[in-house]
């Protein structure tokens, strides 16, 4: 499974880019690497386990899926078990050979396909388990625990009365409202009701941080967050600077963002609750998590009423249900010459969201028997948003498509940023031109201040979404380090949303007890979260490179590619490759660059940029790190 994949997690490997700094081969970074043992460099030995290592993993990866997919669409105990039974099959298997893998690297007469294979599968899973057996049940237990619990939580105002209880999806819409109505306590409630719905997975993390730290040891890496960093064809400290440079390049538009919705914000609620140079407190963003400002258009539009942007309405007058939305989804893909989604696709995946049982209603896209399997599970009310995250699903599932026939082990993006880019590059062609053409708005302006809305819609997902990205991962490296201890976990939690995204806690100090990062799906849920920065980058390299294979004209903002055949064949060509060969290769297929850049991001929103300085001239911008708002 893509985008929620808490076992399986495929990473690219060699790197050959001297710009980078990037070795010939990444190597663990504890100096517990398995030594390499006569045998284990025979070539032959080395050929010959590549060769079992597709066999078994195909099985175990396939099992594995199917059991999650049994107990993600029906969160029953009974489903539990049977993840754990196949995470526990795996995890065994992941154990015993990665660190062979590693050994078998010293073999001499490989073909760079096996090598990349052995590397590829020496830092091959997100949550490797301790050898001890024991040990291991236990960490499947609460991995498989965690999941079923985020995805069941619900806050009930009167514990008896079960029509009392708020779930996520109930209380994200409750806070988008109060939004939009500027209702302080309101979104207050609902940001607290879902912290406290998810309160008790906080014992089963600290477990999980151990256990898996202590796996991540046992298949030779210094902690669980060296592990992750090993993913990206470089080393773990490569990797955190890369990310960093990345960051650096965008961090002056995101606090540009910042000031002017702080501004009004604090003009909304008074400088007594935002203050001109403070955080922007969590719960008024509309967002569960701050993570996107989109909720907030109406308060921050540059020129009220100078475009037509307002899809919503017109979806629900036309009455778009989850097959409708997931059709156009499918319609942009196949008008660039993709193929269409297999029949299975339409037969097996979850659209919505059943009446009669808890789900992990989190969207995530699938190739549960590695056979073209395609699946998507989402929990669609037909909103613009839903119409968004299809895509972004959906280049999942097009990626798992044009790889399906590579060894196991390449089924997989070039890096996992990759993956997470593939939908979002697309959904920057959903222009108003696009739109209209779909008969969700009637008219199409392209005067200075229509462009200004839509980028300044555009930036309320993307660039606020930045420092989130950003910070995520930061923390759990912080916690899987050991760098900060168990009870700073959460005051560290708010140190870095203060640093990075300038945002604060609702009020001046969280209750006893409170541990807030579980109530973001990717920690319980053991997901990496640094490729959806990456992807944030990498979808506007691929954007501006399949535009240029389309033979656009003009500003980038103003183009799309729907319907360019060129552009499909650009795009299917890289999807094809897979993790096959390290990821400047990939991205040097698609764009013609080694190198991740977030120029081309940074060029798509000149004219806000632009604008937002002008707009914020005479405000003291920035903030001062104080987690405490
Ligand atoms: O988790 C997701 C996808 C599945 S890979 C829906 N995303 C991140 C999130 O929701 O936090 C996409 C954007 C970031
Ligand atoms: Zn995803």
């Amino acid at each position: 499974m893509v985008g929620s994949s808490r076992i399986r997690w495929m990473v690219a490997g060699i790197c050959s880019m001297a710009t980078m700094g990037c070795t010939a081969r990444a190597e663990p970074a504890s100096s517990s690497a398995v030594e390499a043992s006569p045998q284990s460099e025979s070539t032959a030995a080395a050929k010959a386990f590549v060769t079992d290592a597709d066999i078994a993993l195909r099985a175990l990866w396939r099992d594995q899926q199917e059991a999650m997919w049994v107990y993600e669409t029906d969160l029953t105990d009974a489903h539990e078990a049977l993840v754990v039974k196949a995470d526990e099959a795996l995890m065994a298997w992941m154990t015993e050979n990665m660190p062979r893998a590693n050994a078998h690297l010293q073999a001499a007469g490989l073909t760079a396909e096996e090598r990349r294979q052995l590397d590829l599968l020496r830092r091959g899973t997100s949550l490797p388990a301790p050898s001890d057996a024991v040990k291991r049940a236990r960490l499947a237990t609460v991995a498989a625990k965690m999941t079923g619990m985020y995805g069941a939580g619900k806050h009930c105002a009167e514990p008896s009365d079960p029509t009392t209880c708020r779930d996520l999806e109930v209380l994200s819409d409750a806070m988008a409202e109060a939004a939009r109505k500027k209702d302080w306590d309101a979104q207050g409630q609902a940001w607290e009701d879902w912290r406290s719905a998810t309160r008790n997975i906080a014992p089963l993390y600290t477990e999980f941080v151990a256990l898996g730290n202590e796996g991540a040891q046992d298949v030779g890496f210094g902690n669980l967050g060296e592990l992750w960093k090993s993913g990206y064809d470089m080393t773990p400290a490569e990797a955190e600077a890369e990310t960093e440079r990345l960051w650096q390049q965008l961090r002056p538009m995101y606090e540009q963002l910042h000031c002017f919705t702080r501004a009004r914000l604090s003009d909304a609620y008074g400088p007594e609750r935002i203050p001109a140079d403070g955080l922007i407190p969590a719960h008024v963003t509309g967002n569960m998590w701050a993570q996107s400002w989109d909720a907030l258009y109406p308060m921050l539009e540059p020129h009220p009423g100078a475009a037509d942007l307002d899809v919503a309405k017109a979806m629900r007058e036309q009455g778009w249900d989850a097959m409708k939305v997931v059709k156009t989804g499918e319609a942009f893909f196949t008008s660039m010459g993709l193929d269409p989604m297999p029949s299975s696709f339409w037969e097996r995946s979850m659209f919505v969201k059943p009446p009669d049982r808890d789900v992990v209603c989190h969207a995530s896209a699938w190739d549960v028997e590695l056979n073209d399997d395609q699946r998507i599970k989402m929990c669609i009310e037909g909103t613009f948003d839903d119409l968004v995250t299809v895509h972004h699903e959906l280049g999942h599932n097009y990626y798992n498509h044009y790889y399906t026939n590579l060894p196991v082990l390449f089924q997989a993006g070039a890096h996992d940023g990759f993956h997470e880019a593939i939908g979002d590059a697309l959904v920057l062609s959903i222009t108003p031109a696009y739109l209209n053409r779909l008969g969700l708005i009637e008219s199409v302006s392209d005067t200075d201040e229509a462009v200004l809305n839509k980028q300044m819609l555009d930036a309320l997902g993307r660039i606020a979404f930045l420092p989130f990205g950003r910070m995520i991962d930061q923390w759990r490296w912080d916690v899987f380090s050991g760098r900060v201890p168990q009870e700073q976990w959460n005051e560290h939690w708010w140190t870095l949303r203060a640093e990075y995204q300038g945002v604060g806690m609702p009020t001046p100090t969280r209750p006893d007890g409170a541990f807030d990062p579980v109530a973001k799906y990717h920690i319980p849920g053991n997901t990496p979260y640094l490729r959806y920065f990456l992807a944030s980058v990498l979808q506007f390299q691929f954007h501006a490179a399949l535009c240029e294979a389309a033979g656009h004209e003009g500003p980038l903002h103003t183009c799309s590619v729907y319907g360019s055949e060129a552009a499909g064949r650009q795009l299917s060509a890289m999807l094809a490759m897979g993790a096959s060969r390290p990821w400047p290769d990939a991205l040097e297929a698609i764009t013609g660059a080694r190198q991740m850049d977030a120029g081309p991001m940074l060029a798509y929103f000149a004219p806000l940029q632009t604008w937002l300085e002008a707009e914020n001239s005479g405000r003291t911008c920035g903030w001062s790190s104080k987690s405490d708002g």
